[in-house]
């Protein structure tokens, strides 16, 4: 069986919703962010980076979210979260790269200021100003689609994800309407919902 190893509440809930949504049976390994778990060297063995999410597949180990993304829906996906045209595909890897390049980082860095977890309101504040340079063009993408590319696909899952981060952190959407209709689409599919209810105490 398929193996995720990592935390509902860690990039680890992208992955599950992707399997969720692929009808994909898996097991949880639960391995804490910055945990001694995840410092192990039986897990810094199939993930060197000492940090979650990993993938296993029989024998095969991968990490890095978006890779694991990619190759559950290209070794399982039967055409589901992806798409059947070179150029499709590559816009969905355009807008993926797009969110961990230009987004991911701002994001998080909203998240752990709000957790309490980074306290450096300089970075916030240039967290804060990177996402108001490149939110412009998600906003223009979306209009009048409710999805990046296409269906919905695993650049939808994880770049509303994403996004929820700065969400949750207070950060003020107002101008994005198509952005945060898209964050909410996404959120409240019954797969998201199913995992986020994992993830409550
Ligand atoms: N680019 C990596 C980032 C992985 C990552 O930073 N994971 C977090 C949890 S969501 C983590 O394990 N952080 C621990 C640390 O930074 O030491 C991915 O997308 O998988």
């Amino acid at each position: 069986m398929l193996k995720v190893y990592g935390s509902t509440l860690s990039r680890a809930g992208m992955v599950m919703v992707a399997l969720e949504t692929l009808g994909l049976e898996y097991e949880l390994v639960n391995i804490g962010t910055r945990s001694d778990a995840s410092q192990a060297p039986e897990y810094r063995q199939i993930n060197p980076t000492g940090k979650v999410p990993t993938l296993q597949d029989g024998d095969f180990f991968l990490f890095e979210t978006q890779a694991i993304l990619y190759y559950l829906v290209r070794k399982y996906g039967k055409g589901r979260l992806w798409a059947n045209t070179p150029e499709a595909e590559a816009d969905i890897l355009r807008w993926s790269l797009f969110t961990s390049n230009q987004l991911e980082s701002a994001a998080l860095d909203m998240l752990l200021q709000f957790k309490g977890v980074l306290n450096d309101q300089d970075a916030c504040d240039k967290a804060r100003a990177t996402l108001q340079r490149f939110l412009p063009v998600l906003e223009a993408q979306l209009e009048g689609k409710e999805y990046l590319v296409g269906d919905k696909t695993i650049a939808d899952i994880h770049g509303a994800m994403v996004l929820s981060w700065p969400k949750l952190a207070g950060f003020d959407y107002t101008s994005y309407p198509n952005v945060t209709a898209w964050v909410r689409r996404i959120l409240s599919s019954p797969e998201n919902k199913k995992v986020a209810a994992l993830a409550r105490p």
